[in-house]
C-alpha cells in the first residue's frame, strides 16, 4: 500500500473516500499544529533539519531522507499492510477471524488503552521541549528532532483510531490528548514517567533507552491485538520506535566510551578527577540508570492485574511475539509463581493465574532486553581494564506502582528499614549536586562534526553521510 502525499493528511487508509472522517481529522490537524508550535521544539521552527519520512510501509519503502523545517513535516496515518485471513491469536476468541471493528462490549477497554498509548507520545515531545538548546552536537540535535517528529506521528496514529472507530467519545479523547501536559499540576499526563522532567541529555539518552523500550514492548503487545486496525498501526509504529532506542543505546555507549578515554588520559578512575575533565563518571551514570529504569518498570502496571487478565482474555492486548514465543495462547488454567512482599519486611512466594500476571510477563521480557545494552557497555569497560560494572537495579527498587509500591529496598531488592532507604536514596539516584554537575556540562555544541567533551562521536553519520555533515542549519 503506498502512502498518498498529495493529500492534506498523508495516509494509506484511503481517507479521500471517507469524507466524514477526513473532515474530522482536518478539524483536529490545526489543533495539533498549534500544540506542536507551543509545546514542541518551537525555538527551532525555522531550522532546516535532515529528517527521514516514511514513503511506504514495507521494509524497502520506509525511509526517504531530506531537509525539512519541522512544522512542514508530513505527519500522517500509516498502517502496516493487512495480513490476509488473520485470526485472533490469543485469549477466549482464539482462532476466530480478527476484528475490523471494535466489538461493543470491549469498547471502553480498547479506548482506555489507545488513549493511554496516545498520551505518552505528545508527553515525550513536551518533556524534550527545550533540549535542543544544549545539544552536544548537530548529529545529536538532528536525532532529537527525528524522535520528536515521529512521536508526533505516533500521536496521529492513535488519534486516527479514536476518530475512525470511537465516534464522539473518540473525538473528545483526541482533544484531551492535546489538553493534558507533562508535569502539569492540574492536567498531568496519564503515566508517571511521562511527567518526569527531562532537563539534560543524560536523561534523554536514558529515557530513549529505557522508556522507549517500554514503548517497544507495549506496541508489540498491541500489535497482537485482535482489533486489526490497532495491530496494523502498532506494527508500523514499531519500525520508527527502533530508531529511538538506537539513539538511547548509542548515546549511553558514547558517554561510556568518552569516560573511559578520559580515565586513560588522566590515569585515574576517581570520579572527582573525571569531573574535572568535564566527563561523566560511571557512578553518576549508574545513578541515572537506576532512576530511569525503576521509573520505566512502573509503566508495566501491577504484578497482579485484573485489567491485564481481562485485556488478554478478551483478545485486546497479547504478549510480545505471541505467535512465535508461546505454546499456550489461551492461558485459561496456567499459573506462575511471583515473589511478593510479605507485609512484614520480607518476601513470600505467591501463585498467580497466568492471565493476571501478564504485566509481569511483559516486564520480564523487558528487563532481559534492557540487559543487552548493559552487557555491551560492561564489555567496553572491561576491555579498557576497569573494574567497575554497570548494573540494572532490582525490579523491586523504588517502585511506585504495584506490589512493591513504597516498600523500601536496596538496589539489589533486599527489603531494608525505611530510615536506611531514605538515608541511602541520594546515593542511588541522581542527587541535586549530580544534577547541577550534569547541567554544567550541557553547553550547546553546533560546529559540524564537533562533540561536547562528555560524549564520544558516533561511529557513523546518518544515512551514510559523514559525522561532520551539517544535519541542522540555522539553529
Ligand atoms: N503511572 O492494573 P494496573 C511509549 C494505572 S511507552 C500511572 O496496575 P494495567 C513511549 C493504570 O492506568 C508505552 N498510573 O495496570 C515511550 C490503572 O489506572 P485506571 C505506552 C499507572 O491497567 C517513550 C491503575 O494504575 N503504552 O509508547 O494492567 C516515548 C491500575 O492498573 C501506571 C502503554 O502503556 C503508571 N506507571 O496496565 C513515547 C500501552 N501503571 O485505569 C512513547 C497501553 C499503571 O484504573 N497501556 N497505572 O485509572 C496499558 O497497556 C496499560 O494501561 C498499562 C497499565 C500497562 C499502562
Amino acid at each position: 500500500m503506498t502512502i498518498n502525499y498529495s493529500e492534506k493528511i498523508p495516509n494509506n487508509v484511503d481517507l479521500a473516500n471517507d469524507k466524514t472522517l477526513q473532515r474530522a481529522l482536518e478539524h483536529w490537524q490545526p489543533r495539533f499544529l498549534d500544540w506542536w508550535r507551543e509545546m514542541g521544539p518551537n525555538d527551532f521552527a525555522s531550522s532546516d533539519v535532515y529528517l527521514r519520512t516514511a514513503i511506504g510501509v514495507d521494509a524497502q519503502g520506509w525511509a526517504h531522507y531530506g531537509t525539512v523545517k519541522m512544522p512542514d513535516y508530513r505527519w500522517g496515518i500509516f498502517l502496516a499492510d493487512p495480513v490476509p485471513g488473520r485470526t485472533v491469536g490469543f485469549g477466549d476468541s482464539f482462532g476466530q477471524p480478527a476484528w475490523q471493528q471494535v466489538p461493543g462490549e470491549f469498547r471502553s477497554q480498547f479506548r482506555r488503552l489507545i488513549v493511554t498509548q496516545g498520551d505518552t507520545e505528545p508527553a515525550s515531545v513536551e518533556q524534550q521541549h527545550r533540549l535542543g538548546h544544549t545539544c552536544p552536537s548537530l548529529y545529536d540535535l538532528r536525532n532529537l528532532f527525528q524522535v520528536n517528529v515521529e512521536e508526533g506521528r505516533h500521536l496521529w496514529a492513535m488519534v486516527y483510531l479514536l476518530h475512525a472507530y470511537f465516534g464522539r467519545d473518540g473525538r473528545e479523547e483526541a482533544e484531551e490528548l492535546l489538553a493534558r501536559h507533562s508535569g502539569d499540576v492540574d492536567k498531568p499526563r496519564i503515566l508517571g514517567t511521562f511527567n518526569e522532567p527531562i532537563e539534560d541529555w543524560l536523561s534523554f539518552f536514558c529515557f530513549t533507552y529505557f522508556t522507549d523500550r517500554d514503548g517497544k514492548f507495549q506496541l508489540k503487545s498491541l500489535a497482537e491485538s485482535s482489533f486489526d486496525p490497532l495491530a496494523r498501526t502498532c506494527r508500523f509504529m514499531l519500525t520508527e520506535e527502533a530508531h529511538h532506542m538506537f539513539v538511547g543505546e548509542t548515546g549511553l555507549g558514547r558517554i561510556v566510551k568518552r569516560t573511559l578515554e578520559v580515565m586513560k588520559e588522566i590515569g585515574s578512575d576517581d570520579p572527582a578527577a573525571i569531573r574535572r575533565q568535564g566527563a561523566v563518571d560511571l557512578q553518576l551514570l549508574q545513578r541515572y540508570l537506576n532512576f530511569w529504569f525503576s521509573s520505566s518498570l512502573d509503566l508495566f502496571g501491577s504484578e497482579v492485574s485484573s485489567n491485564a487478565a481481562s485485556t488478554f482474555a478478551n483478545g485486546i492486548k497479547g504478549r510480545p511475539d505471541e505467535t512465535t514465543q508461546y505454546q499456550d495462547h489461551v492461558c485459561a488454567d496456567s499459573s506462575c509463581e511471583l515473589e511478593m512482599p510479605d507485609g512484614r519486611g520480607g518476601l513470600k512466594k505467591e501463585t498467580v493465574g497466568m492471565r493476571n500476571a501478564m504485566n509481569e510477563v511483559l516486564r520480564d521480557a523487558y528487563i532481559k532486553d534492557c540487559e543487552i545494552g548493559l552487557k555491551r557497555w560492561n564489555m567496553q569497560i572491561k576491555r579498557a581494564g576497569r573494574g567497575l560494572e554497570l548494573k540494572l537495579p532490582s525490579r523491586r527498587f523504588r517502585r511506585a506502582i504495584g506490589a512493591w509500591t513504597n516498600i523500601p529496598t536496596d538496589t539489589e531488592g533486599r527489603p531494608i528499614p525505611r530510615e536506611e532507604f531514605d538515608r541511602c536514596l541520594p546515593e542511588w539516584i541522581p542527587s541535586a549536586a549530580d544534577k547541577n554537575y550534569v547541567k554544567s556540562l550541557m553547553q550547546r555544541v553546533v560546529e559540524p562534526g564537533k562533540m561536547a567533551a562528555w560524549i564520544a562521536p558516533p561511529e557513523r553519520g546518518v544515512n551514510n553521510l559523514p559525522v561532520d555533515y551539517e544535519y541542522v542549519r540555522s539553529y
